[in-house]
């Protein structure tokens, strides 16, 4: 049996993909593991059945035989951690490269939530004119730092890894905000992840779910 993963019924974004089913169909497109998709409604990620595999109410989630897991960070280290492809072999390069997830999820991903927030859903309020540019320079700060670390290298610690894979899709949303332009190398980046046929696929599939 395929994992079966949960997904919107129809994202926000009309297909663009920025909901994150889409770092975890690119992590199974990456490895080659066929995956069964089941959409949900805004009203069923809040009801008991879904409650008990997502906690807080969410997508994505993942189920393989009798383990359900949520977050993405953890199950795309789990499908890196149980097909080729997404680690290095070498001990202490899997370990960096688990560092790079963390530092996706953990470092770089939230400045940038914190942005979206403060784009979309403080747009009204009066300090939202305010407060937006200091937002903005939190995320400066975090890509100046990576954009330092990547200098004029293709991935973030040799070859593409789950790492990559992850901060490249934390990466992603900020494409709208015109601040990814700033750091050339790290626009680059991200074009190179969008690039890679495994990504190309999970993005299409995604859309195909959201124009029907
Ligand atoms: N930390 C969790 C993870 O990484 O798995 C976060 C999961 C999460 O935020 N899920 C969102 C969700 O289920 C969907 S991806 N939200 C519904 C809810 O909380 O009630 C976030 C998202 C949603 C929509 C867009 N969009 O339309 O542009 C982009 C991103």
């Amino acid at each position: 049996m395929p994992p079966t993963i949960t997904a919107f019924d129809r994202s926000p974004d009309g297909g663009k993909g920025r909901a994150r089913d889409t770092r975890v169909r690119w992590a199974l497109e990456e490895v080659g593991q066929p995956y069964e998709v089941r959409l949900v409604s805004f009203q069923a990620m809040k009801e008991p059945a879904h409650l008990a595999l997502h906690p807080f109410g969410q997508i994505p989630t993942y189920e393989e035989g009798d383990l359900a897991l949520f977050e993405t960070g953890s199950i795309v280290l789990h499908i890196a951690e149980r097909h080729a492809g997404l680690l290095p072999d070498d001990a202490n390069a899997r370990a960096r490269a688990i560092s790079w997830m963390f530092a996706a999820v953990n470092t770089v991903e939230p400045p940038i939530l914190e942005l979206v927030t403060a784009r979309i859903l403080e747009s009204d309020k009066p300090w939202s004119k305010e407060r937006l540019p200091l937002v903005m320079d939190r995320v400066r700060d975090r890509l100046k730092q990576l954009a330092a670390r990547l200098g004029d290298a293709d991935w973030l610690d040799g070859a593409f890894s789950a790492g990559d894979l992850m901060m490249a899709s934390v990466l992603f949303r900020l494409r709208t905000s015109g601040i990814l332009d700033e750091y050339p190398n790290l626009a680059a980046y991200v074009a190179r992840g969008e690039a890679r046929p495994a990504y190309r696929r999970a993005f299409e599939a995604q859309r195909a779910v959201n124009t029907r």
